[in-house]
């Protein structure tokens, strides 16, 4: 059995920035809010939706000190992960000080590190953070491609939580969950949410939940009544979203779903370029008409 403040839905925050392209506090707490409403579990901090990579340090430290103080009694995984292994590890005693519950990263990046040398830095992270960590595999971007056996190395160790999995290898997947059905397995890819569940993950953790989290948490309250035509439909529902947001920049199109929302988030930072005119129409055309006429 997993520990249930681990299972459910988890939005990857976005982050909002004001017209001086400062973090904008009040809007992150806003939209933290807005998704506590909806019934999530809590956040994933920090991560490849939050623009990490984009941000300096102190920016990733002073969003994870804005959530905390926006979501005391939510459950909250801060992602450290950098290839600058002095910056993640900063992260992470911040991380512990202010009292997250977990941390996770992705594995170091862009060089070609051996997996022995993958393996240590998580191992050092996890022994240096004290919090449980969370293995994020995402090889389509990472470019580090782990099977079983190597994620297997980290699963069999108490120090580890879990793995945040973002791959449509669900045979991986499940093998890793039947293998260790006491680590918590987080599904990636919002697109693919219902296989996830059906393959044994425990939640998901996903950026489109930021403005569509009721849908991913309706999908779960279905999958595990076993109602799952009703689940499919929620999730073609999502898909038809997710197809727009694929057209026009997944992380640009959420946040210009979220300013004609109401939110004030501002565009990715550069090198994102701002969505057109164009995009912008394409947005509240196939989007935001929708979201608001659906009622959900
Ligand atoms: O956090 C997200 N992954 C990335 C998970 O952004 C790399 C997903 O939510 C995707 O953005 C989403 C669209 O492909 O599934």
């Amino acid at each position: 059995m997993i520990d249930p403040k681990f299972s459910g839905i988890f939005p990857a925050l976005l982050t909002p920035f004001d017209a001086n392209n400062r973090i904008h506090e009040a809007e992150l707490e806003k939209l933290v809010k807005y998704n506590l409403a909806k019934g999530v579990k809590g956040f994933y901090v920090s991560g490849s939706t939050a623009e990490a990579f984009l941000l300096s340090t102190d920016e990733r430290k002073q969003i994870l000190t804005v959530i905390k103080n926006a979501a005391p009694d939510a459950t909250l995984i801060a992602h450290i992960g950098s290839v600058n292994e002095a910056e993640a590890f900063a992260l992470g005693k911040h991380a512990r000080d202010i009292g997250y519950d977990a941390v996770s990263s992705v594995a170091p990046y862009y060089y070609k590190f051996s997996f022995a040398e993958i393996h240590d830095y998580y191992f050092r992270l996890a022994d240096a953070s004290e919090l449980p960590m969370l293995v994020y595999h995402i090889p389509a971007f990472s470019g580090v491609n782990m099977g079983v056996s190597e994620m297997s190395t980290f699963l069999r160790d108490d120090r580890f939580l879990g793995i945040k999995y973002t791959s449509n290898d669900f045979f991986m997947m499940e093998q890793c969950k039947t293998a260790f059905p006491d680590k918590v397995v987080y599904n990636g890819y919002d697109e693919m949410f219902l296989a996830g569940l059906s393959m044994g993950a425990d939640g998901g953790i996903g950026s489109t939940y930021n403005f569509m989290a009721e849908k991913f948490v309706k999908i779960a309250e279905l999958v595990f009544a076993n109602r799952m035509a009703e689940a499919r439909e929620i999730q073609q529902e999502a898909n038809r979203i997710i197809t727009v947001l694929c057209k026009v920049g997944v992380m640009q199109g959420e946040k210009e779903v979220l300013n004609q929302l109401g939110f004030a988030l501002g565009d990715c930072r550069p090198p994102f370029a701002p969505l057109t005119a164009e995009q912008k129409e394409l947005v509240r055309r196939e989007i935001v008409e929708k979201l608001n006429g659906s009622g959900r």
